[in-house]
């Protein structure tokens, strides 16, 4: 199928464009490569060394693969021109990852909590507007964001796939049973966007009857697929700094090169996981499996464990003799929780996980100590802090 991948250039979207390529699909890449300039404006560089998208796409080509095309437009910005390309491409799918990610880049400043807010809900927004326009049928499948359910107790209950069945109690005693959206607890400026998407995608399906999948996915480790292995020049991106590196990778590449295990506050964090390459799959297998013309918004969970931080550390340690060192918390975030989440939708649909297994594991430590002399340890330590309580306790402990 024709499908356009929003933010194709990305460490989720560049492996996931391959793959669809790699399947037979017909790929067209739509990135503004905000990402990259976001690299040059914090002076860090992905650990591992990447090439431009055209170098991408020509290596690509070099190895075999169905060739792709890319466009660089802007989402949120350039209206006229999304309209024109799904009407120029007519796509029956839309893969949509072009968001800013990061949230300790989006906690940074009002400045990049302004600009987060604008990318990510107009980015979405202009998207549900441009298919209206298009009179287009177009399945979206938006990659969200576990975060949407917040890290708060959810009192040992388990989180359902989007929706909640509640009981209303009426005036006269008796109640009724409803499925709502599941409440969003959202723990920064960037998680709220992904709540406010989920509203928007709500509403145009109500009113447009719009197709839309979307993946509340949990925290992504791992770097390569056997796709982008395939050839040095198709290596995806390695974050490791304070602001874009996520913590299970970044911990191992810590590992790596020897700096102690930076774990916020306790670590008694628990967050969701999963592996590129499960990622990977299982946006493909969303998009083999649509919902149907009327169908409500299909919420999958797209995660495959859940691991305390702390316990993380531990495991990391115990694989590399890696040092330890609990940090003041720049973050304003409960110091303990629990999270058992129900990702049945992808299992029925046969994902196999892809658990954290010591091999692997070891395979992301190999390629950090590969590519070690290209970190600058001084962007390791996350300084962005939630609140001026946070940024005075990063000072005391500094
Ligand atoms: P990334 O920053 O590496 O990739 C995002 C891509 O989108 C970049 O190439 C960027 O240039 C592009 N982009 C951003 N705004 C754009 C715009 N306005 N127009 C066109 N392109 C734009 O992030 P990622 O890690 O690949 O994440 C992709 C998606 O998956 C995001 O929406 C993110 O919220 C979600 N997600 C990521 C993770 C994770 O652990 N990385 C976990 C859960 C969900
Ligand atoms: N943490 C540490 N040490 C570190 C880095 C992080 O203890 O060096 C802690 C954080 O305080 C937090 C947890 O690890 O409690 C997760 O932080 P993270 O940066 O790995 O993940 P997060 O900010 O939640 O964001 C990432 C992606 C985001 C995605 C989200 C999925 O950047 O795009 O939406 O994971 S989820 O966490 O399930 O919401």
């Amino acid at each position: 199928m024709k499908v356009l991948v929003l933010g194709g250039d990305g460490f989720c979207g560049w492996p996931c464009a391959v793959n669809l390529a790699d399947a037979g699909h017909d790929v067209v890449i739509v990135d503004n490569l905000s990402r990259r300039k976001i690299d040059i404006d914090l002076e860090v560089e992905s650990l591992t060394p990447i090439t431009t998208i055209n170098e991408r796409l020509r290596a690509w080509d070099q190895v075999g693969g169905k060739a792709m095309r890319f466009v660089h437009l802007d989402i949120a910005r350039e209206y006229d021109r999304l309209l024109s390309l799904l009407r120029s491409e007519r796509p029956e799918a839309v893969v949509h990852f072009a968001e800013q990610r990061a949230a300790p880049y989006s906690m940074k400043s009002s400045a990049t909590k302004r600009y987060t807010v604008d990318n990510n809900v107009n980015g979405t927004h202009n998207l549900l507007a441009a298919i209206v326009d298009s009179g287009l049928d177009v399945h979206i499948v938006h990659l969200g964001t576990m975060g949407v359910y917040g890290y708060g107790s959810h009192r040992g209950a388990t989180i359902p796939e989007g929706y909640l069945t509640v009981e209303v109690p009426q005036a006269d005693g008796s109640r009724f049973t409803e499925k709502i959206l599941h409440p969003t607890d959202p723990g920064s400026v960037y998680h709220m966007t992904k709540t406010l998407d989920q509203l928007l995608f709500y509403y145009y399906n109500k009113n447009d009857s719009i197709r839309v999948t979307d993946l509340h996915q949990g925290i992504v480790w791992g770097t390569n697929t056997a796709l982008t292995d395939k050839d040095p020049r198709l290596t995806n991106r390695f974050d490791y700094d304070g602001d874009y590196g996520t913590v299970l990778n970044r911990f191992l590449m810590q590992a790596a090169i020897g700096y102690p295990l930076t774990v916020h506050g306790t670590g008694g964090q628990t967050r969701a996981f999963i592996h590129i390459r499960d990622s990977v799959r299982c946006v493909q297998l969303a998009l083999e499996n649509p919902p149907t013309s009327g169908e409500k918004v299909k919420i999958f969970n797209q995660m495959t464990e859940s691991h305390q931080v702390g316990q993380l550390a531990q495991k990391v340690a115990d694989l590399t003799g890696a040092e330890i060192r609990f940090q003041a918390n720049p973050r304003k975030e409960a110091i303990e929780n629990d999270l058992i989440v129900d990702n049945r939708c992808f299992i029925e649909l046969g994902l196999q996980p892809t658990t954290l297994d010591d091999g692997l594991l070891a395979e992301v430590v190999d390629v950090a100590r590969r590519w070690a002399d290209r970190c600058d340890r001084s962007r390791i330590p996350c300084l962005s802090a939630w609140t001026s309580r946070q940024a005075e306790a990063l000072r005391t402990h500094a």
